[in-house]
């Protein structure tokens, strides 16, 4: 499969300990890779293979406690 870059709005980020919440959460997804956050724009990036990995990752980035959504 090929590598997708997935990029995700995410909102309630407030400060750089937000930011650090999403990434590790998504960081901690097998599979994912590639994983930055960006506090200005409100969105998360990272690369997967697996589509799947997209649903997971919002909601894990959901149950953190921000709102994600595909991009
Ligand atoms: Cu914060």
């Amino acid at each position: 499969m090929a590598l997708q870059k997935i990029t995700l709005n995410v909102e309630g980020m407030s400060c750089g300990h937000c930011t650090g919440m999403v990434q590790r959460t998504l960081e901690e997804i097998d599979g994912v890779s590639n994983v930055s956050v960006d506090l200005d724009t409100k969105k998360a990036c990272f690369e997967t293979e697996t589509s799947s990995l997209i649903d997971k990752a919002i909601k894990e980035v959901t149950e953190a406690g921000y709102k994600a959504s595909s991009a």
